[in-house]
C-alpha cells in the first residue's frame, strides 16, 4: 500500500497511508489536545491529508503558536454569533492578539453590555454545537461578487489586498469567512469565553476612515483556565502601579505637562528620596565617584558618540542657541567619558567608576508610554566603569553581586537573566566591527560562566555599543522589563580616544562598563508599586506611622508621639481631622501605611500608644519607648512584611 514517513518532534518515526488526515495521525500518537500541526514548518489544519513524506509538531494549547490558532478561531465564533444577533452588522478584521482576540464590526452604534452577554452567550451555544470548521477554496472573482452583493465593502477591500486566486474561506455550520486560517478541527473546543469590552476602532487604524466597533474576548479550552485568566485579570487591576500611584497620592500624569513627564508627588517623591540613598550610600562605599552633569549637551559630543548615528530616532532635536546646538541627553556616557579624560589616569588607579543619578531624555512613541515604567524624561542610578582589559571580569561580576544584593534589600522576585546580543545583519542599529563583538561576547560569556547563572539569549538586543546582561523582571501583565543592565564596551574607549598610562609608561586603552543597577528611578518605582501592591515595607513606606487622636484633647499627645518618632528618623504623620476613630483607621488602611498609633486618655497618662499594624492588625498596647525602638530597628533591617516574623 501507498504510504507516507512522518518524523515527529521527539525523534521517532511511523508510516501511515497516503492521504490520512493529520487528525488521525494525532489520535494514533496520543496527540488528542493538539489544535493544530506544523508541517514540515508550516501550520496546517487537522482535516489536511498529509499527501508526501513530512516532518510534523503538534501544537496544543501550551504553545503560543496553538493559542493563537484557537484565538483566531475564537474571532470566528464572536463574527458568526454578531452576524446571526445583527445581521446587519458588516464585517471587518478578526485577528488572535497577544491575550485573547478581537473582530471589527461596521454596525452604525456602539455595542453596550447588554450586547456583549447576548453575543457571548449566542457563542457559547455555537460552540455547544460543536461544528465542523471547513477550509474551502473559492474563485477570486467570484469571492468578489459575493462580497459586492453582500456590501461587505471591508471584505472587497480587504480582498484587494490580496493576490490568491482562488482565496480560501472558512466554513462553519453555513457562516463563512475569507481567511488564510489554519483553524481549529470544530467549534467545540472552544469551552469557555468571556468577551470582555468593546471599544471603536478605525478601520485600517486610519483616522480618516469609518469609525468600527470592536469586541475584545479572550476563551481557554476549560472554564478553569478561563477563571485562572480573570483572576489574573482583576489581580494585574489592583497592582497596576498606574492606578495605585493615583490612589496612593505617589505621582500623576498631566496633560498640560505632557506626555510621558510624571510629577512625582510629595509621597512618591519622598520613597524616590530613599531609593537614591540607599543606592548612592551603597555605591559610594563600594568605591563609586558620584558625579553631576548637565541634562544638556552639544550635539557635537553625540555625533562624536555614535549616538547621533545609531540612537538619533530617541532623541530630542537638536535646539540653535547662539552659535551652539544643543541636545537633551538620551544617555549619560559622553558627559562622563568626559570626566574620566579631564585628568591622566595611571593603571594603578584603574578601575575609575563614575557614577551618577542622571537625569536624560528619550524620544519614546507615545504608544509606548505606560505611567513611571515607560516615560520620557528618567533619572538612571548609572556609572561608567574604566577599567584594564584585565580587570573587566571582576568588575563585571562586582557589578552582578551588587545587583544581587539592592534585589535582596528590595525584595524583587522573579527577574531572569537575558544576555542581550547584536543581530549581525542590522547594520544601522550596531557599530560595524566583528572583532569588537566577538571579543566582547566572549568577556561577557566569560563573566556568566563565572557567576554560574542561567540565562537566555536575546539577538538584536544589545546596545549600539556592545553587548549587555539585563535583569528582566516581569511586570503585573506578565510583560518582561529591563531593570538592570550590565554593558560591555570596546566602543566608545576608542571613539573617545581613551588612555590610561601603563606599567611600561606607554598609553593604553581601557575598557568601559555602562551598568545601571536599580534602574531609572521612574522604573523600579512602578515595579516596587506593582510588587508591593503599594503597601511599601516599612524602611521605603512614603509614611510609616499615622497618629490618630481619639478626641481634639489627645491632639496634644499625638504631636509629641509624632516628635519622638521623627526624633528618631522615622516618618510620621498625626490625623487631626475631626473624624471618628474607626473611619481614621479605614483612611491610613486605604494608604497602606505601615503602623497607626491609636490615642487617647489611657495612653496619654500612661506614656503609651495602641498599636495596629498593616500586616498583622491589632497589637495592643505599647510603652511609646518600647515602641520606636522595635520601629527604628525593623526599617533598619529593611525587612518586606511577608518577612516580618510575628511578635
Ligand atoms: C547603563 N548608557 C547606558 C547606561 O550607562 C544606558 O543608558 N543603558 S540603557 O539604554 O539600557 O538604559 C538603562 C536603563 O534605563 C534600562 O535598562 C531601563 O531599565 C531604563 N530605561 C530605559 N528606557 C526607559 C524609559 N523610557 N523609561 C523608564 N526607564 C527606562
Ligand atoms: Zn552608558
Amino acid at each position: 500500500m501507498d504510504q507516507v514517513t512522518v518524523r515527529f518532534a521527539d525523534g521517532s518515526s511511523a508510516a501511515y497511508p497516503r492521504g490520512t488526515q493529520l487528525a488521525a495521525i494525532a489520535r494514533d500518537r496520543g496527540a488528542g489536545d493538539a489544535l493544530v500541526a506544523r508541517v514540515d514548518g508550516a501550520e496546517r489544519d487537522l482535516a489536511t491529508p498529509l499527501e508526501r513524506d513530512a516532518a510534523v509538531e503538534w501544537l496544543s494549547f501550551a504553545d503560543p503558536a496553538g493559542r493563537t490558532v484557537f484565538w483566531h478561531s475564537s474571532a470566528h465564533l464572536l463574527a458568526q454569533a454578531v452576524r446571526e444577533l445583527f445581521p446587519q452588522a458588516k464585517l471587518a478584521i478578526g485577528p488572535a492578539i497577544d491575550d485573547g482576540f478581537y473582530y471589527d464590526f461596521d454596525i452604525g452604534r456602539p455595542f453596550g453590555p447588554e450586547d456583549l452577554e447576548r453575543i457571548e452567550a449566542r457563542m457559547r451555544d455555537l460552540a455547544a454545537r460543536d461544528e465542523r470548521i471547513e477550509r474551502i477554496a473559492v474563485p477570486r472573482a467570484e469571492a468578489q461578487r459575493a462580497f459586492a452583493a453582500a456590501g461587505e465593502r471591508y471584505k472587497v477591500e480587504l480582498l484587494e489586498g490580496i493576490a490568491d486566486d482562488p482565496v480560501s474561506f472558512y466554513r462553519q455550520d453555513g457562516f463563512e469567512d475569507m481567511c488564510r486560517g489554519p483553524h481549529l478541527a470544530s467549534t467545540g473546543r472552544i469551552k469557555a469565553i468571556k468577551l470582555l469590552s468593546t471599544s471603536g476602532a478605525y478601520w485600517r487604524g486610519d483616522e480618516r476612515r469609518e469609525m468600527l466597533q470592536r469586541i475584545y474576548g479572550i476563551s481557554f479550552p476549560t472554564q478553569a483556565a478561563l477563571d485562572a485568566h480573570l483572576a489574573r485579570i482583576e489581580e494585574a487591576k489592583r497592582r497596576d502601579h498606574r492606578k495605585l500611584g493615583r490612589d496612593l497620592e505617589l505621582f500623576a500624569s498631566v496633560e498640560e505637562v505632557g506626555q510621558g513627564l510624571p510629577l512625582w508627588l510629595p509621597r512618591g517623591a519622598t520613597v524616590r528620596r530613599l531609593l537614591d540613598r540607599y543606592i548612592t550610600d551603597l555605591e559610594v562605599a563600594l568605591g563609586y565617584e558620584h558625579v553631576h552633569t548637565p541634562d544638556l549637551a552639544s550635539v557635537e559630543l553625540y555625533k562624536l558618540s555614535g549616538h547621533w548615528d545609531h540612537y538619533r530616532d530617541n532623541m530630542y532635536p537638536p535646539m540653535r542657541v547662539d552659535n551652539e546646538e544643543l541636545v537633551l541627553r538620551p544617555m549619560n556616557c559622553p558627559h562622563h567619558i568626559m570626566i574620566y579624560k579631564h585628568r591622566q589616569h595611571s593603571y594603578r588607579e584603574l578601575p575609575v567608576r563614575i557614577a551618577e543619578l542622571g537625569t536624560m531624555y528619550r524620544y519614546e512613541r507615545s504608544g509606548v508610554l505606560s505611567g513611571l515604567a515607560r516615560v520620557r524624561a528618567m533619572t538612571l542610578n548609572d556609572a561608567h566603569i574604566f577599567c584594564r582589559p584585565d580587570q573587566l571580569t571582576d568588575e563585571f561580576v562586582g557589578v552582578v553581586r551588587l545587583i544581587q544584593q539592592a534585589y535582596r534589600d528590595l525584595g524583587l522576585r522573579g527577574f531572569w537573566y537575558r544576555l542581550s546580543l547584536r543581530d549581525p545583519r542590522d547594520r544601522t542599529k550596531f557599530v560595524q566591527n566583528d572583532a569588537m563583538w566577538s571579543l566582547a561576547e566572549a568577556q561577557l560569556r566569560e563573566a556568566m560562566r563565572r557567576l554560574e547563572l542561567d540565562y537566555q539569549e536575546a539577538p538584536g538586543e544589545a546596545s549600539f555599543y556592545g553587548p549587555k546582561l539585563d535583569v528582566q523582571v516581569p511586570n503585573v501583565l506578565g510583560k518582561d522589563e529591563t531593570i538592570s543592565t550590565v554593558q560591555i564596551d570596546f566602543y566608545l574607549p576608542e571613539r573617545f580616544g581613551l588612555e590610561y598610562i601603563g606599567e611600561d609608561s606607554q598609553p593604553h586603552r581601557p575598557v568601559m562598563i555602562h551598568r545601571g543597577v536599580i534602574s531609572t528611578l521612574e522604573r523600579m518605582m512602578a515595579f516596587l508599586i506593582e510588587q508591593y501592591a503599594g503597601a511599601f515595607p516599612l524602611w521605603l513606606a512614603p509614611e510609616q506611622v499615622r497618629i490618630l487622636p481619639i478626641a481634639d484633647r489627645h491632639v496634644g499627645y499625638a504631636h509629641r508621639v509624632r516628635g519622638e518618632l521623627a526624633a528618631r528618623g522615622l516618618r510620621a504623620e498625626v490625623d487631626a481631622s475631626s473624624e471618628r476613630t474607626g473611619h481614621k483607621i479605614r483612611a491610613a488602611q486605604l494608604m497602606k501605611i505601615p503602623y497607626m498609633l491609636v490615642v487617647g486618655d489611657r495612653e496619654e497618662q500612661q506614656g503609651t500608644v495602641s498599636v495596629r499594624s498593616r500586616a498583622r492588625g491589632d497589637e495592643g498596647s505599647h510603652a511609646l519607648a518600647a515602641f520606636v525602638a522595635r520601629v527604628v530597628d525593623e526599617a533598619a533591617s529593611r525587612r518586606h512584611d511577608d518577612m516580618t516574623p510575628a511578635p
